[in-house]
């Protein structure tokens, strides 16, 4: 297990110590400076890329289109298995999905953690590498950011996801300790960072680069897959085709899709991901932000908020609850607005990082009902009733009140 707390204190050391490579403190700031001068912080709808930002048909009964984003309906999990269909699969797009010929495309692994040169794998080399297949949650750190606005009335900045920004898939790949192996890792390499081959991002008029984010070498020897298939089909274009990363239990963002290049550092390193993004800012936490790289726990029901179920006669509530720290223990159900919580039973099964399908009975009375969910996992942490403020609206885990009609 990584000790995630440990590591991001030490690279908060580096990084205001100035021993940063790839992003300096003046950067963060001169970064800071630029986007501030915008609106606040991450815009919604960057400039449109060439065409459409996402390549699959994103039919309204299944998505929310949320700029160049896309997020699950919550109804649209009801009555499916324990994965996510790639065809209601949540995309985060920063640009565009990019169209790679899986054919021509390589990855580079270099830097200066490798023994060696550089080294190119191509999709035959890396598909004839012992294989691996884990049923894995990618969700976004921001899922859920809706609700520090809509429910707790705080003002945030980024997309105002409401609860589908997130999807469990069975990804299939070589793990990327076997491709490091390959590569030659120095004993002293520290850090690895993927980048993807989609449009670098822009904002704020200052060019970031492609999109990247680093973790320590012991987390790419743990548990990170570079995955090609995806619910047993070759990787989707928006999902990251040819080859993405998968980072169990991490935000969103660590699962670098149409990666191009694995740099492998012996000195601490650093993106505008991790920095100026996805760290915690706000009046609870140090001015350079609390860095962070786990999801959180949450829980949701299969329904869209505003759903009209009928009246007077059984009604099964069904719903799915997720924790990084691990599988999930109980989950409690209100039909009353929080006054009273009876027990859900599980469906399915318990994984630990992928999600618990649960469902409860109930014979609502004609009107309006608010309906909350809590989970709490085996390590006894629990959804709390008001998530912990950030300006940056992440790691939203309080329990939501959701609308329902009965008639
Ligand atoms: N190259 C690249 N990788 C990326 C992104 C991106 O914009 N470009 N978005 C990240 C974010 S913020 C999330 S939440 C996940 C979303 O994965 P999905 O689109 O397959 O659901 O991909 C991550 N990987
Ligand atoms: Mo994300």
């Amino acid at each position: 297990m990584i000790d995630e707390a440990a590591y991001d204190a030490t690279r908060l050391r580096d990084l205001l110590a100035g021993r940063a490579r790839g992003f300096s403190r003046r950067d963060l700031f001169a970064l800071a400076a630029a986007v501030g001068a915008g609106a606040a912080g991450l815009p919604s709808a960057p400039a449109a890329a060439a065409g459409a930002p996402i390549v699959k048909p994103l039919p309204p009964e299944l998505f929310r289109v949320l700029g160049t984003n896309a997020e699950t309906r919550w109804s649209a999990l009801r009555d499916q298995g324990y994965v996510v269909p790639i065809d209601r699969f949540f995309v985060r797009n920063h640009t565009s999905t990019p169209v790679i010929d899986a054919a021509s495309w390589s990855l580079e692994v270099s830097g200066s953690g490798l023994r060696g040169d550089a080294a190119h794998f191509s999709l035959r080399d890396l598909r004839r590498l012992p294989a691996e297949t884990r049923v894995v949650t990618v969700e976004c750190a921001g899922n859920g950011r809706g609700y520090f606005s809509s429910q707790q009335g705080q003002t945030v900045s980024g997309t105002a996801w409401g609860l589908g920004g997130v999807g469990v898939a069975r990804w299939r790949g070589v793990r990327l300790s076997t491709v490091l192996r390959r590569a030659g890792v120095r004993r002293d390499a520290v850090d690895v960072q993927p980048s993807g081959l989609d449009p670098n991002y822009v904002t704020g008029g200052v060019d970031l680069g492609p999109v990247r984010r680093p973790f320590p070498i012991a987390k790419a020897f743990d548990d990170v897959l570079l995955a090609y298939e995806m619910n047993g089909e070759p990787l989707p274009a928006d999902h990251g085709h040819p080859v993405r990363v998968i980072v169990p239990h991490w935000i969103g963002i660590a699962n670098i899709k149409w990666v191009g290049r694995i740099e492998v550092s012996a000195e601490p390193l650093f993106s505008p991901w991790n920095t100026q993004w996805y760290r915690l800012f706000g009046p609870d936490f140090p001015a350079e932000g609390q860095p962070f790289d786990r999801q959180v726990i949450k829980s949701a029901f299969e329904l869209d908020p505003g759903a009209t179920v009928a009246a007077g006669r059984r009604v099964t509530l069904t719903g799915r609850s997720w924790s990084a720290g691990g599988r999930i223990r109980t989950v409690e159900v209100s039909t009353d607005g929080g006054a009273t919580w009876r027990r859900a039973r599980f469906t399915g099964p318990s994984r630990d990082g992928a999600w618990q399908q649960w469902a409860l009975d109930w014979r609502p009375a004609a009107g309006a009902h608010e309906l909350l969910a809590r989970a709490t996992d085996v390590h006894g942490a629990t959804q709390p009733e008001v998530a912990r403020y950030n300006t940056l609206g992440y790691l939203f885990d309080a329990v939501v009140r959701v609308p329902v009609t009965a008639a």
